[in-house]
């Protein structure tokens, strides 16, 4: 055992050569959440209360209470979120292996293809040309799904829900399937407020993106800021779940350790 891998982090981050980027909004009242059809239960938002404000309910302190969905901003899906993962081993973000939200991150981006199509559907074929582009996903990885829908937080657009449904970019089963069994990743995160798309109930699976990664025990982001700032192959993420007893997902911040981008001398 050596330490030399940790002291190089260290000094990475000490000269300016490793950046850590926030991946993570802001949580507020106003963020917006997923609606699903009427007939379900519907997430609840963030809401938050003072307690105290250096005033006389506590001279010389301020905190707040908060409550909201485990699926509220920026957040993670435990496997045990959908009934393919229900029966899985350490399936909620209790139990789960903390060595599993430390990893590669790559980041495919299709911010182009979906600025003109909200219902865009990312398939095998995207992945295996962003692969012959950018080389192989590695083991491990979560996989992030670049469409500037962040850039769409605070209008309509974001939710994009209309009455047949919300329209927003996501995977198909293909897709998901691929990544799942022939890359063995970790975990798929998308710029949404779901990880499938808008329009994912109607899918085959229905919520491809779901039922398929949470049942073969793999993990979900939402809602996630920044990707832009990225480099398709290279960074770290890190993304650890509130250690919620029996939670399904939780609010978090997720963080990504990233090559800072060489800086052109004047
Ligand atoms: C419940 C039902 C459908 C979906 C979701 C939750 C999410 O996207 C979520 O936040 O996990 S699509
Ligand atoms: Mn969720």
């Amino acid at each position: 055992m050596t330490a030399a891998p940790l002291e190089a982090l260290l000094a990475g981050l000490a000269s300016g050569e490793v950046e850590v980027v926030d991946l993570t909004h802001t949580l507020c009242p106003d963020f917006p959440v997923i609606v699903l059809p009427p007939e379900f239960g519907q997430c609840q938002p963030f809401r938050i209360e003072e307690v105290s404000r250096y005033d006389h309910r506590g001279p010389a302190w301020y905190w707040n209470n908060i409550s909201m969905s485990e699926h509220a901003g920026t957040h993670f899906d435990a496997p045990a979120h959908w009934i393919s993962g229900r029966h899985l081993p350490a399936n909620t973000v209790d139990q789960l292996p903390v060595r599993d939200v430390v990893g590669p991150a790559v980041v495919l981006d299709f911010s182009t293809e979906c600025a003109g199509d909200p219902d865009f559907v990312l398939t095998r074929a995207h992945v295996e040309a962003w692969e012959a582009a950018h080389g192989p996903i590695p083991p491990r990885a979560w996989v992030l799904f670049r469409t500037d829908w962040s850039k769409k937080v605070g209008t309509p657009d974001y939710v994009g829900l209309r009455e047949d449904g919300a329209h927003s970019p996501g995977p198909d089963a293909g897709a998901i399937e691929y990544l799942v069994r022939e890359r063995g990743i970790i975990g798929f995160g998308t710029e949404t407020v779901g990880t499938d798309a808008g329009q994912g109930g109607h899918f085959s699976p229905p919520y491809p993106a779901h039922f398929i990664l949470h049942g073969a025990g793999r993990y979900g982001l939402q809602c996630l800021a920044n990707l832009d700032r990225l480099p398709p192959r290279g960074a770290v993420v890190i993304a650890a779940p509130l250690k919620i007893r029996q939670g399904s997902g939780s609010p978090l911040r997720v963080l990504a350790l990233v090559p800072a981008s060489p800086q052109v001398p004047s």
